[in-house]
């Protein structure tokens, strides 16, 4: 996978809003949020998207989301959404998979 922007976050070569980081994964505060509180969790390991994942990630794709609720929680949502893009057809643009969680408004449904 070519480096995107997220492998230079994760490397420290450009600056980010880091809410929480362990061996497997970071987040940290979307620069363009959507909401009040809008933050991305992503794997240290550059899979692109979510469709490039396989049976040998189940665990960490598990540990993102319980990293995303525990994190939407210390960042005081109790009510939140979480978003993956998945490919250029459904607004994905960093080619490293990251999950939005956005909270602080209501959310309506069906997504635009
Ligand atoms: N983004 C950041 N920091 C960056 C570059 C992009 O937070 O340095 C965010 C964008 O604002 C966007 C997200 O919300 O990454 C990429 O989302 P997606 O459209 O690929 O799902």
């Amino acid at each position: 996978m070519s480096e995107t922007i997220f492998s230079k976050i994760i490397d420290r070569e450009i600056p980010a809003d880091i809410v929480y980081e362990d061996d497997q994964c970071l987040a940290f505060r979307d620069i363009n949020p959507q909401a009040p509180v809008h933050f991305l969790v992503i794997p240290r390991k550059p899979i692109a998207k979510l469709s490039d994942a396989d049976e040998g990630d189940k665990d960490l794709l598990g540990h993102l989301l319980l990293v995303a609720g525990q994190v939407a929680r210390e960042q005081g949502l109790e009510d939140f959404r979480l978003n993956v893009n998945n490919g250029a057809g459904a607004s994905q643009t960093v080619f490293h998979l990251h999950v939005h969680v956005l909270g602080g408004r209501p959310f309506s449904w069906p997504p635009g």
